[in-house]
């Protein structure tokens, strides 16, 4: 295998990004900058560039190791947008951003990803699992995600027979094909909300560590999910909103990353680095 954990975790990335080799080695955080005017938590606050560069620039400040710019929310019944539309949101964004910290463009069209990488992304975050030809050709890292149909279907009663074994075969198959296709940089996911229940999603977590043991570092994004609010509800009975799911965040954050995760996706930037640095501290990290 051409990128088992290590030649991509926490260490490397980070001196990548400018980081130093002397801080304590931690899993990465990689900061989710959505672009849209309705992404599920941070709809509508970021699509002005000038709001988006701040914020992006505030995650740094905070700790992020990557800003994950995204311009096409892939929430539940979320509809499409165009290429050009989803580049006119990136782009100038992106380009912003690039000199100050690594930067993957969280797209499923390769014109919005060749766009991307043009304007300084490195990483190609894919929740189709179908890029890798983009990344391979460009020299930039690749994330394979799982997904059970498409974000319009997803979430009709997703059915599996074994949810994390399922979800392993297809993501690592995708990363070795990857791999084998010149991709020097693959990340697996399991797509945590993406055509899964409750008990799905908590599955996969339960079995993360199997997924880890494949040998491609793992990429885990619980944020503000909602089935972090459905475990948490209100006192009238109600899933927990969006504005509350930040200990529920953090505790699946810090579950991943004992369990062996390399980086995790979030909103919640400078609270997700201190349990990542203290995860760091216990030395449960890859080596
Ligand atoms: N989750 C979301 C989007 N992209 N990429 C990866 N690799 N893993 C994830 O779990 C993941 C992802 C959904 O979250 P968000 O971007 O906040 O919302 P929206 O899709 O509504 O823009």
């Amino acid at each position: 295998m051409k990128n088992p954990v290590g030649d991509f975790g926490p260490d490397r990335a980070r001196a990548g990004a400018g980081g130093s080799t002397l801080r304590p080695m931690r899993p990465l955080v990689m900061g989710v900058l959505n672009v849209t005017p309705d992404s599920f938590s941070d709809g509508g606050r970021y699509l002005d560039p000038e709001k988006a560069l701040e914020r992006g620039l505030e995650m740094v400040a905070e700790g992020a190791d990557l800003v994950d710019v995204g311009g096409e929310s892939s929430r539940p019944g979320a509809e499409p947008v165009s290429e050009a539309e989803e580049c006119r949101r990136v782009v100038p964004v992106i380009e912003a951003l690039a000199p100050h910290v690594r930067v993957s463009v969280d797209t499923v069209k390769p014109g919005v990803a060749e766009a991307a990488v043009g304007a300084g992304a490195t990483m190609v975050n894919d929740i189709s699992a179908t890029l890798w030809p983009v990344a391979a050709s460009h020299g930039v890292g690749w994330v394979a995600m799982h997904m059970l149909g498409t974000p319009r279907t997803m979430q009709e009663g997703p059915r599996y027979e074994d949810v994390a074994a399922e979800v392993r075969s297809f993501v690592v198959a995708r990363a070795r094909e990857a791999s084998d296709g010149g991709v020097g940089e693959v990340w697996v996911d399991p797509g945590i909300g993406f055509g899964k229940t409750v008990g799905q999603n908590l599955s996969l977590l339960h079995h993360l560590s199997e997924l880890v043991a494949e040998g491609f570092p793992v990429l885990v994004g619980t944020s503000r999910k909602s089935f972090l609010g459905r475990l948490a509800p209100t006192a009238n009975g109600g899933p927990a909103p969006v504005e509350d799911r930040l200990a529920g965040s953090l505790a699946t954050a810090t579950w991943a990353m004992l369990a062996g995760a390399a980086m995790v996706r979030v909103h919640d930037v400078a609270a997700t680095v201190q349990a990542a640095t203290l995860v760091g501290q216990t030395g449960s990290v890859p080596a």
